[in-house]
């Protein structure tokens, strides 16, 4: 089953939407796989975000994930890369649609809350990234005949 990345950011946390984000990929139906509140190290914080190694906003970028304790999550179902990235909305927050996560609860590009894996390669470096694999629970949910 196709599974995804997702972290809400440093100021997810401090503004207390780590349990009204869960609650909705739990409401939309997808399986909650590993999830933990950690602090991102620089090392980890460059190799993430690597792909925006020469853009004018890394350092910015590295310093403000790493600021404070961030709430990692590994979350599984149907579609569930593509599904993500639209419950999120776009990066901008001020371009994401209301009802996104974005959209809701952020206003600026650099503090936009939530991270998402944005391709099926990227949820699977990302996943390796951050959980071990001791650390993910495989289990079905009775009610995932449902969904
Ligand atoms: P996304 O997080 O939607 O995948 P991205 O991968 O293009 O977006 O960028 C990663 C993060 O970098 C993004 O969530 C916020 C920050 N960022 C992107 N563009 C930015 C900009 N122009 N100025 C400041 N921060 C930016
Ligand atoms: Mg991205």
């Amino acid at each position: 089953m196709e599974q995804t990345f997702v972290m809400v950011k440093p100021d997810g946390v401090q503004r207390n939407v780590v349990g009204e984000i869960v609650s909705r990929f739990e409401k939309k139906g997808y399986t909650l796989a590993g999830a933990k509140l950690m602090t991102i190290s620089n090392e980890l914080a460059e190799k993430h975000y690597g792909e925006h190694k020469d853009k004018p906003f890394f350092g910015e970028l590295v310093d403000f994930i790493t600021s404070g304790p961030v709430f990692a999550m590994v979350w599984e179902g149907e579609n569930v890369i593509a599904s993500a990235r639209q419950m999120m909305g776009a990066t901008n927050p001020s371009d994401a649609a209301p009802g996104t996560i974005r959209g809701d609860f952020a206003v600026q590009v650099g503090m936009n809350i939530i991270h998402g894996s944005d391709s099926s390669e990227s949820a699977e470096r990302e996943i390796g990234l951050f959980f071990e694999k001791s650390e993910l629970q495989s289990y079905t949910k009775t009610i995932g005949t449902w969904v």
